[in-house]
């Protein structure tokens, strides 16, 4: 019965959603436990091009039941759009499954993340602006509105008054913008309750019966190490837990009940959104990087900050999630570098840091210490074993399996879904 968690291993976009596709052939149900539709994963099978956000990737598996768990925030009218154009594409989105405990982003949710940014200004956090901020918040708040509510209209009354109380009192005192009334609201979430009644359901039942019964559970998460709430660069975080332990809460499984834990790492580093990054390039090595890896938001389109591979953090992602194995990806775009640096330890004002400091301070004032690495020159978007990588591309490798102490299972040499090399 493994049930296996995927995680981001750095600021996100590793290819968490090409890895989960991968493994998709070989999984019963594959679980979003965090986020929202602030996810963008890109899955690409032959010709098609998948960009998914709110479902998780595994609703591209024949076969595999798609769950979106308790953890996760739903934005009902993304869920649809997304729902409807796959079905336009020809995909069976029947096997749904979507946790009755799992909260609802509603309108005003959106506008607060929005002004709230615009209020901010030079603070910001750079949110992909979906609501997902304010949507925890209230759920942490106990002001949530969660799926079960959606079919008791009188409840639902009586929960979104509640949840709009002190926001209407900030949003037309301090924000200068007009009420929100109990009414729209209640309308704009009704609008698609019947046809997301058969779909919900006590899910973490559900999960725990499939492990009863064997099954192979997969748990995606969204965004990645760095940016969760507790372990990421807090305040530049998004508001969910991105770890592996969020898999659990999240979901309603037990921590016993974890088989494994892979981190999906790119072979450099990117960030989208505010907030620190000690090995961000402003030459035009990070354009570079930007440019040959297609660096850009898959939700919002806004280009992706870059920079080297930072083994400090794949250390940090190694500990906080007890990652079992990692999956390199886009070992290609480094081709055709002639050194590659490799951030090994940070430098603090005059001190060296071997592990991640967790005092926000010093990361904001840690500089990268580099080892260089040789390059290739060769294309490797067609190897599909390791022994046909560059012995140069080989050392990289074995270089940063060495300091993130966790094996390298599998290298991604471009975007298909073939284009991969199984190591274990
Ligand atoms: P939010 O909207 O509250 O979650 O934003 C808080 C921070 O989390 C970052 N964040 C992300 N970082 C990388 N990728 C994400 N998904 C999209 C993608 C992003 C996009 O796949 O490209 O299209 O811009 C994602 N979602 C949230 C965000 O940038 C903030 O730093
Ligand atoms: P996710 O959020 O972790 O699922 O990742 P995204 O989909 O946001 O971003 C990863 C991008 O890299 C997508 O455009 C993928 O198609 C692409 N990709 C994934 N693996 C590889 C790889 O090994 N090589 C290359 N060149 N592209 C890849
Ligand atoms: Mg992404």
């Amino acid at each position: 019965m493994p049930a296996v968690v995927l995680v981001g291993a750095q600021w996100g976009d590793e290819g968490k959603g090409k890895a989960t596709d991968l493994l998709g052939s070989r999984v019963d149900y594959v679980v979003k436990f965090n986020g929202g539709n602030n996810a963008g994963h890109t899955v690409v099978i032959g010709d098609e091009k998948y960009a998914l956000h709110l479902l998780p990737s595994g609703i591209l598996s024949p076969g595999v039941v798609p769950v979106i768990a308790n953890g996760v925030v739903v934005d009902i009218d993304v869920l649809f759009e997304e729902l409807d154009a796959l079905i336009e594409r020809g995909v069976d989105v029947s096997r749904l499954l979507v946790s009755g405990s799992a909260h609802v982003i509603a309108g005003y949710h959106r506008t607060i993340d929005k002004v709230t940014e615009r209020f901010l200004g030079k603070r910001r956090i750079g949110t992909t602006g979906r609501g997902i901020g304010p949507a925890y918040a209230d759920k942490i708040n106990r002001v949530g509105i969660r799926m079960w509510d959606l079919f008791d209209e009188k409840i639902l009354a009586e929960k979104v008054e509640g949840a709009l109380d002190q926001k209407n009192h900030l949003l037309v005192k301090v924000y200068n913008r007009r009420a929100i009334t109990v009414e729209e609201t209640v309308e704009e979430l009704l609008q698609h309750a019947e046809r997301l009644k058969p779909m919900v359901t006590d899910t973490s039942l559900v999960l725990n019966k499939a492990l009863d019964d064997d099954k192979t559970l997969l748990f995606e998460a969204g965004q990645a190490t760095m940016l969760d709430v507790d372990h990421g660069t807090y305040p530049f975080v998004t508001s969910s837990s991105a770890t592996a332990g969020g898999a659990v809460t999240g979901s309603g499984i037990g921590p016993t009940r974890v088989t494994g834990v892979i981190g999906v790492v790119k072979a450099y580093t990117t960030r989208v959104g505010e907030g620190p990054f000690p090995t961000e390039l402003f030459d035009q090595w990070g354009e570079y990087l930007q440019k040959t890896g297609g660096e850009f938001g898959v939700t919002t389109g806004r280009a992706r900050r870059c920079g080297w591979y930072d083994s400090v953090i794949t250390r940090y992602a190694t500990r906080v999630n007890g990652l079992t194995d990692l999956v390199l990806t886009k070992l290609d775009v480094l081709t055709g570098i002639e050194k590659i640096p490799v951030c090994v330890a940070y430098d603090v004002d005059g001190v060296r840091y071997d592990e991640m400091p967790t005092d926000q301070t010093a990361f904001h004032h840690a500089t990268p210490v580099y080892e260089e690495l040789d390059g290739w020159w060769e294309d490797i978007s067609q190897a599909r074993t390791f022994d046909e990588l560059p012995v140069n591309a080989q050392r990289y490798v074995h270089a940063l399996e060495e300091m993130s102490g966790t094996r390298i299972s599998a290298i991604g040499v471009g975007p298909a879904r073939d284009a991969t090399i199984q190591v274990h």
